[in-house]
């Protein structure tokens, strides 16, 4: 008979259930729980203003446990399809923190923050008054 934790471990690999891991602290950060990632940003200053340059910090990790290079930072406003008009640029501060400067949301309404990290694609929307 098997035991109730080696069941557990099949039921897991069943359902493919992420491996867990923690991206470094960012206090006060909207998490995005991907397949491969975890990540954590926020907008510096918070919420983003408008019309006006701003940075975002991220914390990820790989649920892999690899070391990860530094995401692609977007944006875009799914209701009009279109982006930014500017491309930010994104440098590593620790392992697994980054900081991508330059981004600009240039009108109000619905915007889509949306990272590439190691080929996987994290999203997350926010409404901009
Ligand atoms: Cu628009």
């Amino acid at each position: 008979m098997r035991s109730l934790a080696s069941s557990l471990v099949l039921l897991l690999a069943a359902t493919g259930a992420a491996e867990a891991c923690e991206p470094p602290r960012l206090d006060a950060s909207t998490r995005i729980d991907g397949k491969r990632h975890v990540l954590l940003f926020r907008g510096v200053p918070s919420p983003p203003p408008l019309n006006t340059s701003f940075a975002v910090e991220i914390a990820v990790c790989a649920r892999d446990g690899a070391s990860v290079a530094a995401p692609r930072v977007d944006a875009w406003m799914p209701a009009h399809r279109h982006g930014m008009n500017y491309r930010p640029s994104v440098v590593a501060r620790a392992p697994g923190s980054f900081r991508a400067d330059g981004l600009l949301l240039h009108m109000p309404g619905r915007w889509e923050f949306v990272f590439e990290v190691g080929g996987e694609r994290l999203t997350a929307t926010q409404t901009l008054d």
